[in-house]
């Protein structure tokens, strides 16, 4: 007899992500009901992130899936099968050791990724509960709380192919709901929406990866200034502060930060982040210098009051995250499952930032899908905060939608300290 949990079948498909590139979409059958995941994709990924594997060749310019589809319906499925789907850990250290590298080179972690996630959506459906729930549950973690969002309505570096080094240029909304967020969040975009065309021309306000504006702005400032122009207009300049995720890896070359025209020394790079905390009401910095740098995002830390975000630096990884620790730098990880390539390791990487007075950031990838997960995973690990793109295009705003409805049920909203 098949009982209620227990997984009888994987099932593995191509499918393709917001950028048009193919991408892994995994239904896992349990006896009573399934679950279904699908796995996202950087672009500015951090050099020690775990891997993805792609096909190579000519198709889809080297980045088919056929290999890790593969992998999952005659690798991994025989392995799973007749596991309790519940077992997040003991299904994630299956993965792990079938892959058996440190970086999930071998069977990708594009394939652990999406396998994983949706083995904890069956377990979620089976068990009749939300997903954040049971996030929670197995997650232990009991309190959960909505979290507060991160627009990103500029997007430059990697994500676009304007000059502007910063990659990313978020909003974040003081409120008391989610909902009041989500609707400062969107008439912010569309004010800044009207600048942009008044300023660079109608075809300017064209989006980038992540649904922001990217037009051909050049320095770090007048994408600020451009941006408190919009909060001014709607009179929501005291009511949100400002975020930057500068993915400095993306112009760190011969030992300088290429910013601006400039080419800055990490001193240099200090004192210019420290001016334009001064000028703008900026709360959170991600990724301020380049990924070895731990000394440099400790220094940064101690001598600003904003809050210091790893994401190249830590790769969700916890040997890197103990290792900031150690260092002082940063005071919040930004988590993104597919850096590491399973649940379970996300959720010790969170477990050991909260440990250590760190904030949580969940974050989605540039390259995006239509599943929320990330909604609930937030949810339910307790995160402070999530940045899943602009309040624009689909697969930004299925995640933010999710945390509507669940606000809906009941669940209270973080807000800002
Ligand atoms: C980042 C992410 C998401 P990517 O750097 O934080 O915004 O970008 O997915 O391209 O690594
Ligand atoms: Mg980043």
């Amino acid at each position: 007899m098949i009982r209620k949990y227990e997984i009888v079948g994987l099932e593995a498909r191509q499918i393709f992500d917001s950028r048009g590139n193919p991408t892994i979409e995994c239904t896992v059958t349990v006896g009573k009901g399934k679950g279904t995941a699908m796995a996202p994709s950087g672009a500015s990924t951090g050099k020690y992130e775990a891997v993805e594997l792609r096909d190579g060749g000519k198709a889809y310019d080297g980045k088919g899936v056929n290999q890790a589809v593969r992998n999952i319906d005659t690798i991994i499925a025989p392995t799973l099968t007749g596991m309790d789907v519940r077992e997040q850990e003991e299904i994630d250290r299956e993965l792990i050791q079938l892959d058996g590298t440190e970086n999930k080179g071998n069977l990708g972690a594009n394939t652990t990724t999406v396998v994983s996630l949706a083995c904890c959506r069956a377990a979620a459906n089976a068990k009749e509960v939300e997903l954040y729930e049971h996030i929670s549950h197995i997650s232990h973690q009991w309190e959960h709380k909505v979290p507060v969002p991160f627009f990103n309505v500029i997007n430059g570096g990697a994500h676009a192919g304007n000059k502007l080094a910063v990659q990313e240029f978020m909003i974040v909304p003081k409120t008391t709901k989610f909902k009041q967020s989500m609707k400062i969040g969107v008439e912010v975009y569309h004010t800044l929406e009207k600048l942009v065309e008044k300023k660079y021309g109608k075809s300017a306000s064209n989006v980038g990866d992540e649904g922001g504006f990217a037009p051909m702005i050049n320095k770090t400032e007048d994408a600020l200034k451009m941006l408190m122009k919009a909060l001014k207009t709607r009179g929501y300049d005291k009511k949100v502060f400002i975020s930057m995720d500068v993915a400095a890896s993306e112009f760190y070359k011969g030992r300088q930060y290429h910013i601006d025209g400039k080419k800055l020394n990490k001193e240099k790079m200090i004192k210019y982040y420290e001016d334009l905390i001064k000028k703008y009401p900026i709360i959170n910095i991600e990724d301020p210098f380049q990924e070895e740098d731990f000394k440099a995002f400790a220094k940064l830390t101690e001598e600003t009051d904003v809050q210091i975000t790893g994401d190249d630096l830590f790769v969700t990884n916890v040997d890197r995250i103990k290792q900031g620790i150690q260092a002082r730098a940063c005071n919040a990880l930004l988590l993104k499952v597919n850096q590491i390539g399973t649940l379970s390791e996300s959720i010790q990487a969170a477990r050991m930032a909260q440990h250590a007075g760190y904030k949580v950031m969940v974050s989605h990838r540039s390259g995006e899908t239509s599943d929320p997960f990330i909604a609930d995973l937030a949810v339910g690990i307790g995160a402070e905060q999530i940045k899943s793109g602009a309040p624009c295009r689909s697969e930004r705003l299925v995640k933010y939608n999710r945390l509507l409805e669940i606000e809906k049920h009941g669940i209270k909203y973080i807000g800002w300290f």
